[in-house]
């Protein structure tokens, strides 16, 4: 180790004390690779700060040192947004000893939290102060809130309640000069010049430290209607999604499409999962309402969804009969990563469209896959009420690095162009990061592009943010 690391970690050290400094090799090696093990890097150290004030002071010292951090939450981010480089030179910041819940306030409907909370942990909290926290991922009981804010995370529920950016209302953050800006206001209406807020959420650990949230609470609900759905067509499904918005209004808060590749690769590869419906569609749905009454839920799904079969609109429906049934298609869907992981490598496209292209696209691009890879599994399933798709493709789990690489670059063009030309977005919620950096240079506007550069130019004036991400 150098003089000036070892003066470095010195430094550190009387920041946030030993206890907050992980330096051991072993120790660091968890920090240092992602939760898909696609990306492993080496840092300097990990340090772990317990307040917002030990989390300045490291940032002070970075920024007068030009140490390069990469701020770290949960580490299971899907776009290699939180894995240093291989340089030996980055500072790993995990934010994961910041996990106090600072207060809930329910007649504000608010909760404010250290970033380095769990997810579920805030879920809890909500739903003890008999209110409810809508933010849901199948990573919830891994990820923190600072994470999901700095990804500006979505998961199952946006259709009703929105992503994570429409989740918060005040933030707390740690500039890479080591400032605090206390923008901790738990108010619905703020118009007080350019929205900061809106700055950091988002912003990947490329322009500060998210050290705090004040997150907004939703009415608790009580009674929730699931079903299975199988259908001829994507297209069925978006009719069947407007109709059902329609009708159901703020009731429906999950819309999830499942083709019958993605659900046989779930069968296959996750222990305690059985198909909902005896016959095979190329389609599939899990679709749920949601209320604060019980009141004639069930009866609305079931009437919605028979009107489709009766219609033909959808070939076959199963509506849950108790919470087990629930649970069982939820694990169906929350299969669906672990079991590209067991299965192949997967190329992901984490695409958003508007709802009405997407019939358009899938059709395109499952030509357009095929030409490029003849045989090419295609995974498509997503959040179709968002509009958002993960279309991805499997390749097999013995392909050499290079030609994973190869065929990434190659499908990325052509799933991305006609994504282009749809004017979706290339990253809908799980980040740019490393992943898909390049891309984002070759899509953005020159004038976008430029204007990010600016931000970035002025708030991180040393380049030492999230190096090599995002931007
Ligand atoms: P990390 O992975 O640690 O970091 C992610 C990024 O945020 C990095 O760039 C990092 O530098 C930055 N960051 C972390 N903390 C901070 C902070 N305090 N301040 C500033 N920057 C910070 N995502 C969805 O949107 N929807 C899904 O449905 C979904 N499902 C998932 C299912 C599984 C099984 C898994 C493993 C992941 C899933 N994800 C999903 C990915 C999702 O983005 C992450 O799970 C989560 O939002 C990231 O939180 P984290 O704390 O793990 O962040
Ligand atoms: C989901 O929707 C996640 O399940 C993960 O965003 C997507 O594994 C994926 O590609
Ligand atoms: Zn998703």
């Amino acid at each position: 180790m150098s003089s000036n690391n070892l003066d470095l970690i010195d430094r550190l050290r009387s920041a946030v004390g030993a206890a907050g400094l992980v330096l051991e090799k072993e120790a660091k090696a968890a920090y240092e690779t992602d939760w898909l093990q696609k990306w492993t890097g080496l840092s300097s150290v990990v340090v772990r700060p317990a307040n917002t004030q030990e989390t300045a002071e490291v940032m002070r010292i970075c920024h007068e040192t030009h140490t390069p951090v990469v701020i770290q939450g949960g580490n299971t981010g899907m776009s290699g947004g939180a894995t240093p480089d291989t340089s030996g030179a980055q500072v790993i910041l995990s934010m994961v000893r910041m996990n106090a819940i600072r207060n809930v306030d329910p007649l504000n409907n608010t909760l404010t939290a250290e970033s380095g909370v769990i997810l579920a942990n805030i879920q809890a909290a909500a739903q003890e102060a008999n209110r409810y926290f809508p933010l849901s991922l199948g990573a919830e009981g891994s990820c923190t809130i600072g994470g999901n804010l700095a990804t500006n995370a979505g998961g199952i529920a946006v259709l009703r309640y929105g992503n994570a950016r429409e989740l918060v209302l005040g933030l707390e953050v740690v500039l890479p000069d080591g400032r605090i800006w206390n923008g901790m206001r738990a108010l619905r209406k703020d118009n007080t010049g350019y929205d900061l807020r809106d700055l950091f959420v988002g912003s990947e650990g490329t322009l500060g430290v998210i050290t705090a949230a004040v997150l907004k609470l939703h009415a608790k609900p009580i009674a929730r209607a699931t079903a299975w759905v199988g259908a001829e067509s994507v297209d069925a499904l978006i009719r069947l999604l407007a109709q059902m918005r329609e009708v159901c209004g703020e009731r429906l808060v999950a819309f999830e499409m499942i083709s019958e590749e993605s659900l046989d690769l779930i069968l296959e590869h996750v222990a305690d999962v059985r198909a909902p419906l005896a016959n095979s569609h190329p389609f599939n749905a899990l679709i749920e309402l949601s209320d604060t009454q019980e009141q004639g839920l069930a009866d609305l799904l079931e009437s919605s969804l028979g009107d489709a079969l009766e219609g033909g609109m959808i070939q076959d429906v199963v509506v849950s009969q108790t919470n087990g049934q629930t649970q069982a298609f939820w694990k169906i869907r929350e299969g669906i990563s672990q079991a590209q992981v067991r299965a192949g490598k997967a190329v992901k496209h984490d695409i958003a469209l508007p709802i009405s292209a997407i019939p358009a696209f899938v059709r395109g691009a499952d030509v357009a896959v095929r030409k490029a890879l003849p045989g090419a599994q295609i995974i498509n399933f997503g959040h179709l009420g968002d509009g958002n798709l993960h279309y991805n493709v499997l390749l097999p789990l013995d392909s050499s690095p290079e030609a994973y690489a190869a065929t990434t670059a190659k499908l990325n063009r052509v799933v991305h162009d006609i994504v282009s030309v749809a004017n979706g977005s290339i990253s809908a919620e799980h980040g740019v990061g490393q992943l898909r950096r390049d891309e984002l240079r070759h899509y953005k506007s020159e004038v976008e592009f430029d204007l990010m550069l600016r931000i970035k130019q002025s708030l991180d004036p040393n380049h030492i943010m999230n190096p090599g991400k995002l931007i």
